[in-house]
């Protein structure tokens, strides 16, 4: 397993591309105006060569225009644009989160403390949307387990929920009945734990943009992106497994595993080949998105089915 937390950094970039990830390690304790300050941003172009999952050839960056502009975020309504043109609602700021359930220090955290308590780095994850698009981000943010050791789990802490505000007035699609607000996805405790797991605060050197999942968000690489719930409120270490939101809507379709298979025949979506949204072009989509080696052996027993 690689090491993602590099004690005293002697500079802000710290490691090189690394197996499967581009990581820099970066100190803040700067706040969140000074994200962006802090952030390296020497050696990194939009059309960065990256390696950002093993064994597959180099890829190009989505462009900041597209990620931030082509989004899924239902609270501002269901088109593409929509996340766009309606997150100026939204006010990450202040913002905390509350971690409850089996904890043996249950509490709040403060986006402040996030932010200066975690050493961010960056990592170039793809993320693909069961609708058969991917896009690839060069993410801000820190592994989830960093955030879920402060809370100090204990072991009937089997999953883990996560829960998106629910504010019709800053986010005003949750007047609509899309999907029964907030909306909230789930994971078992040791995909939780699990060193991909990445909490982001940021992308492309910059603050998390609010159609991204302002002020936090949750970024799983190998599963469908419907499983990284944007701006988070409220985690809870529960013992049984939790019903997403799409998993109550349409449980053919949004599986609560929902790991990226191009095997596993969708009702709606072709889930063989994805298109990636820097070109337009078509690649074959790989089993967990390419992080398989990484990650295949945390389903080991599992059929195909139940991994959807
Ligand atoms: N709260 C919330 N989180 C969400 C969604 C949403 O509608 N609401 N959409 C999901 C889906 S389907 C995808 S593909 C990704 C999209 O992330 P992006 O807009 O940053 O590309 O966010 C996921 N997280
Ligand atoms: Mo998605």
């Amino acid at each position: 397993m690689p090491r993602y937390h590099v004690p005293e950094p002697p500079a802000r970039l710290i490691t090189p591309p690394a197996r499967g990830i581009t990581r820099r390690t970066v100190m803040t304790g700067l706040g969140a105006a000074t994200l962006a300050a802090a952030m390296p941003r020497s050696g990194r172009a939009d059309t960065l060569a990256a390696d950002p999952w093993p064994g597959s050839a180099p890829d190009t960056l989505t462009s900041r225009e597209v990620a931030t502009g082509y989004n899924n975020f239902f609270e501002f309504g269901t088109s593409k644009s929509d996340p766009a043109e309606h997150a100026h609602h939204l006010n990450p700021t202040p913002w905390q989160i509350e971690v409850s359930g089996h904890a043996h220090a249950p509490g709040v955290i403060h986006m402040e403390d996030i932010l200066s308590g975690f050493d961010l780095e960056e990592r170039i994850y793809r993320l693909r949307c069961v609708e058969g698009w991917s896009k690839v981000i060069p993410w801000i943010g820190f592994p989830l387990q960093h955030l879920l050791a402060r809370f100090d789990p204990t072991s009937d802490a089997r999953y883990v929920e996560f829960e998106t505000l629910h504010d019709p007035v800053q986010m005003p699609n949750q007047t609509g009945d899309d999907i029964d607000w907030p909306y909230r996805e789930g994971l078992r405790m040791d995909e939780a734990m699990h060193p991909l797991t990445l909490l982001a605060v940021g992308m492309y050197g910059e603050m998390m943009p609010n159609q991204n999942g302002a002020p936090i968000r949750l970024v799983v690489p190998w599963k469908y992106g419907f499983k990284s719930i944007k701006s988070i409120v409220r985690i809870r270490l529960v013992s049984e497994r939790p019903v997403s939101s799409w998993e109550a809507l349409a449980p053919r379709e949004y599986g609560f595993y929902a790991n990226v298979n191009p095997e596993v025949r969708h009702p709606r979506w072709h889930q063989a080949t994805e298109r990636r949204l820097h070109d337009g072009g078509r690649i074959a989509t790989e089993k967990f998105n390419g992080y398989g080696e990484q990650v295949a052996h945390l389903y080991a027993g599992m059929d195909l089915f139940e991994n959807f």
